[in-house]
């Protein structure tokens, strides 16, 4: 990578970017929601776009010069709409926690009542969280999921009519299966509410058609664009054109200032790079790999929760082993293998401790990770995992990641 003038200027930070860039090279990324975008993204996230200020919208803007910004945005407005198949697109969330508080600002009332997924089922902080604005200031009741790691769409619907929610949200952070769509939408019907699909994690499988789209069912989509959709860190909210100039209006000036045009055209190169055919193969091992990973680790004696994943990611259940997602989490990332502590339901730890690991495949499919390997990196899972305390077993296990992250080079 050229860091030629930054090491001019700063060799602190240039130093940490190069430490950073051998982090990802030597390391196995099995964090779902993280990707290695392009580096056609790269450039135009750090070109000259950052310099301009650009308040409003495309031709309606309260600085003047920004004619090529204008081309810039309505290109990645233009494509995300064609890519996920809804009518309008807002690309100037700077994260998708802004982009789902624009769409409750659009249409709720503080206090209005929300039904999504609870948090330590899988849903997110700002699906409504107490501890999130989503939760401060609206009455949400949270859905989880069954025994068999799905969604209990019958119990969705009793809570539906029973909370009687202005909106409900379908979407989630860690969440294994495929989401219908479909019932969700007959469920906002019946109970008279709106419904959000939030796809941050698998934009990408939706944007290849390898998940069911939420575009014929939902009045707001929204996500990031740095998970599977392998894009640069940020947001974008899609609508049915009658939500259009709310959402616009709680974008901006509700909720952003300036919007961030150098990322925007990241999120333009992103979405042109996800309409290429490559990219849908790209998607399908996606899901191979996770797959691979699960049946792996399954074979392995370890539990999943909700067994085989149907999309990127899976959560090791580690309560049968007596070991932490915390102290797992970090014997991982000693073998060079990086993911997340997460709560498993009615998980007995602390959400700051866990039983359970997230593990997803965007980021190692995006190196080229094939399924063999990944049945590689569940048995060096499973071994440092059952030999947690055994110093020479690490050390070994540690060998053989290094060995994987050569076979499938990063950014050389
Ligand atoms: N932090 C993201 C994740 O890891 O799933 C969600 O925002």
């Amino acid at each position: 990578m050229n860091l030629e003038n930054l090491r001019k200027v700063d060799s602190q930070v240039a130093e940490q970017i190069d430490l950073e860039l051998k982090r990802q090279q030597e390391n196995i990324e099995l964090i779902a929601s993280e990707n290695f975008t392009s580096l056609a993204v790269m450039e135009a996230c750090g070109s000259v776009l950052t310099n301009k200020y650009a308040e409003g919208k495309p031709h309606k803007r309260y600085y003047n010069g920004c004619e090529h910004i204008d081309v810039i945005e309505e290109i990645a407005q233009k494509r995300a709409c064609e890519l996920f198949g809804m009518e309008h697109a807002n690309v100037q969330p700077h994260s998708g926690a802004q982009a789902n508080m624009a769409v409750f600002m659009a249409v709720l009332k503080p206090g209005d009542k929300v039904l999504s997924m609870d948090l330590s089922n899988g849903g997110h902080l700002s699906h409504g969280s107490p501890v999130n604005f989503s939760g401060l200031y609206f009455d949400v009741a949270g859905y989880g999921i069954n025994e068999n790691g799905e969604i209990d769409y019958e119990n969705v619907r009793k809570m539906a009519l029973e909370h009687k929610p202005k909106l409900i949200i379908c979407g989630a952070s860690n969440y294994s299966k495929i989401i219908d769509f479909k019932k969700f939408r007959e469920i906002a019907d019946e109970a008279g509410a709106l419904l959000l699909a939030d796809i941050a994690h698998i934009a990408g499988l939706v944007a290849a058609g390898i998940h069911p789209s939420p575009a014929p069912y939902c009045d707001f989509v929204t996500t990031t664009t740095h998970k599977s959709l392998r894009g640069p860190r940020g947001g974008i909210i899609m609508c049915k054109e009658k939500y259009a100039k709310d959402i616009d209006k709680a974008v901006f000036p509700g909720l952003q200032g300036g919007p961030l045009e150098h990322i925007i055209a990241g999120k333009a190169v992103a979405l042109l790079e996800a309409m290429q055919p490559e990219f849908k193969e790209y998607a399908k091992q996606i899901v191979k790999n996770a797959k691979a990973l699960a049946q792996g680790l399954l074979d392995e004696g370890l539990d999943i929760v909700g067994g085989m994943t149907e999309n990127h990611l899976m959560t090791l259940d580690l309560r049968k082993t007596g070991k932490t997602g915390k102290d797992m989490a970090n014997v991982l990332e000693r073998v060079g293998i990086t993911a997340n502590k997460n709560t498993v339901p009615n998980d007995p730890q602390s959400p700051f401790v866990t039983s359970g690991i997230r593990l997803g495949t965007p980021a190692v499919t995006t190196r080229g990770f094939k399924e063999e390997d990944m049945h590689k990196v569940a048995k060096i899972i499973a071994s440092a995992i059952y030999s947690s305390d055994n110093e020479n077993v690490l050390a070994d296990l540690r060998k053989d990641s290094l060995e994987l992250c050569k076979k499938h080079p990063l950014y050389s």
